[in-house]
């Protein structure tokens, strides 16, 4: 088994729901347990700001998937929510991020391992220190040394 983190965003279609549903999602993927479970942040979005505010979370899970067949799954449940993504850095009703894989260092053309801008994102740096407190960032460091300096945009815990 390997301890892995997915960061989850949504800005259209009922964020929450589609967080909600994702997390229903991820719990039943196979040779795969659900573990911990971030709260949901709320952040201006990063990029074109023509757009709604993101919820963001986190999930962290213990897998036997190799690397692409956890991305593909990820896919697979990004598409059954109905993936909408207009443009580049554009809304989306869902997105599935793989963040660590362990700590192991990836660079394919389809995945990378750490995710490329999780060590400068609020809306990522946040929810991961409450699943899986002050971890190591291969590359990166801890969380706790990288939060002084990620972002904008500032994200905020949501009320449960
Ligand atoms: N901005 C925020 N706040 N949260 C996201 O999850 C997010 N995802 C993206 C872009 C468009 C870069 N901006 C974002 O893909």
């Amino acid at each position: 088994m390997t301890r892995v983190h997915v960061g989850l965003g949504s800005n259209l279609d009922d964020p929450r729901r589609q967080l909600e549903s994702a997390f229903e999602a991820l719990a039943t993927l196979p040779e795969s347990v659900l573990v911990a479970r971030s709260s949901l942040y709320r952040s201006a979005p990063m990029g074109p700001a023509d757009q709604p505010d993101y919820l963001n979370a986190v999930a962290e899970l213990d897998t036997q998937l190799a690397p692409l067949a956890l991305l593909d799954a990820l896919q697979d449940i990004e598409q059954a929510q109905r993936r909408v993504r207009s443009r580049r850095w554009g809304p989306r009703t869902l997105d599935l991020d793989l963040l660590l894989y362990g700590d192991r260092q990836i660079d394919l053309p389809r995945l990378q391992v750490p995710h490329p801008g999780l060590h400068q994102r609020c809306f990522v740096l946040l929810p991961l220190l409450e699943v899986a407190g002050d971890i190591e960032i291969p590359r990166r460091g801890r969380v706790s040394a990288l939060l002084p300096s990620c972002g904008p945009p500032a994200a905020f815990r949501l009320d449960d």
